[in-house]
Order: structure tokens, then sequence, then C-alpha cells
């Protein structure tokens, strides 16, 4: 029986809400002060989703509705420029406190931290974006926590390739049958199991609850607290309430017991 030893965090959407009023309005405020008209709505902004990293979406932007751009722009430093200023423009937003974590997270992460477990984030964003995140949620000491922070162009083939997880797992020098990973969307689990991480939970949020993830351990609709549990929506197990080192050490040998 495969022994847990480390648990892998996906950042945006399931660390922190991340990209409705942080990522979103971070696009939208950098187009704004280039004098660009364009405006990403909740709801566009759902489906630029599926293309995973700022650079990458808004290049996809650009190619699919051919909005007007400046006259004889190189494209390739525009978009690295614009990218620029929405990272800083974020990074602000995120040290004026403005996205809490979700629920449990640093619970669960504060358990497994006592218990020994290695830690380490898992993420398309950008570098200054976990670093941004960590400090605005667990403080400066909070990035001590992570083992490894896997994170943006680090790897060539951003999230749903599995880049980045081989990436991490490599850092940590364990094997992908001794984790639990966490993610938020459908992109994220391809990731994970390509890099073949069997136990991967799922905590959706509204921009992810409908894509498919027949090939999660677990589905739920958040961590949970004792106070505010949370919905399993699929999976191995029984709702657990909220989640605890104990019930993902209790999936973990469910998956690893041939299970999913
Ligand atoms: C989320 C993403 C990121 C952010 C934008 O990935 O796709 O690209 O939306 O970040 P994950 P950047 O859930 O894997 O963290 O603009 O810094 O690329
Ligand atoms: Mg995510």
């Amino acid at each position: 029986m495969m022994h847990l030893e480390a648990l892998l965090l996906d950042l945006d959407g399931t660390l922190a809400d991340t990209e409705r009023e942080g990522h979103r309005v971070a696009f939208n405020r950098a187009f704004a002060e280039r004098g660009l008209d364009w405006c990403w709505s909740v709801e566009s902004y759902g489906r630029l989703l599926a293309v995973t990293g700022g650079k990458e979406r808004i290049a996809h932007f650009i190619a699919t509705r051919q909005p007007t751009l400046p006259e004889g722009v190189d494209l390739d430093a525009f978009i690295a420029e614009l990218h620029r200023r929405k990272t800083h423009l974020y990074t602000q937003a995120l040290a004026q406190g403005g996205i809490p974590p979700r629920p449990g997270v640093l619970r669960l992460l504060r358990e497994a931290r006592s218990a020994g477990l290695k830690l380490a984030i898992v993420t398309t964003t950008t570098p200054q974006n976990v670093t941004a995140l960590i400090e605005a949620t667990l403080g400066r000491e909070g990035l001590d926590w992570f083992a490894v922070i896997a994170a943006g162009d680090l790897v060539p083939a951003k999230k749903p390739a599995p880049d980045i997880y081989r990436y991490a797992l490599r850092r940590l020098g364990v094997g992908p049958g001794a984790c639990v990973a966490f993610e938020d969307s459908a992109a994220g689990l391809r990731a994970a199991r390509g890099a073949g991480i069997g136990t991967v939970v799922i905590i959706v949020n509204d921009y992810t609850r409908d894509q498919d993830f027949t090939d999660a351990a677990q589905v739920l609709d958040g961590l949970g607290e004792p106070a505010a549990p949370c919905r399993r929506m699929a999976g191995l197990l029984d709702a657990p309430g909220w989640v605890d080192l104990e019930w993902v050490r209790r999936l973990h040998r469910a998956v690893s017991q041939g299970g999913a």
C-alpha cells in the first residue's frame, strides 16, 4: 500500500476564488489603461478560462475576436507588456487583501504540515501571483510551508498538459502514487491525471461546476468547515462534512486499493 507523502494544490480557483474578481478585473484594468476598449464580462471570462495562462488567454482573444490593435504593433511584445501590467495590478489588489482563501484550505494545510506531509503549489499562474496570494493569506512565512512552488512558464506547456505536475513531483522527490492533488477545473484534473496522480479531489466553483470530472477520485463543492459542511457531488467516499487529513488518507487508501 502506497504511503501518503504529499499534498499538491492548484492555486487559482482552489486555494482561493481568484478568477472572477481578481484576474478578470486586473485584465480589464490593464486593457483600459492601455486605451483598449476590451472588457471581459463575468460570463465571457468563463469561456476564456478554457485557455490556461494569461498571455495565452489574451493571444486567444486577439486571434478569435480580432479587435483593433495599435498601428504597427509587435504582437508578442504587446501581449507581454499588457500581461506585465495586469500582473502588477493583480498582485497590488491581493496585497490590499482583496481575496480570502477558500473555506477549509488553511485548516487542511496546517493539519497536513503538522503531520509532516510535504506541500506543493502546482499552477499555471505567474510566480509573482503565487507569492502575493500566499503572503496575503498565510503571511510571509507561509511561503516556507511549500517545499515546491511550481508555477507559470517554468514548463513550456501549461495545464491541461501534465508538465507542471511532473515538474513538481520531480522537485518533491515523490512518486505520483504517494500524492493527493486538489484542483478546481477539468484542465487541472487532466494535468494531474496525466502525470500519473490517481487521487485528485476536485472542489468546484461557479466557473467550473459543470465541467467533466469523471476522472476525479472525489468531487465536492468545497473543503467545508465544521460550521459549513461541504456537499458531495461525485466520488468514492461519502460526504465528509469537512475535508480533514483523516478523510484525505481514507480517499488515498481507497484509490490505492483500486477504487479509481
Ligand atoms: C489558472 C489560470 C491562470 C490565471 C491567470 O490556472 O489559468 O492562467 O487565470 O494567471 P491554475 P496569469 O488554476 O492552474 O492556477 O495571467 O498569471 O497567467
Ligand atoms: Mg485552478
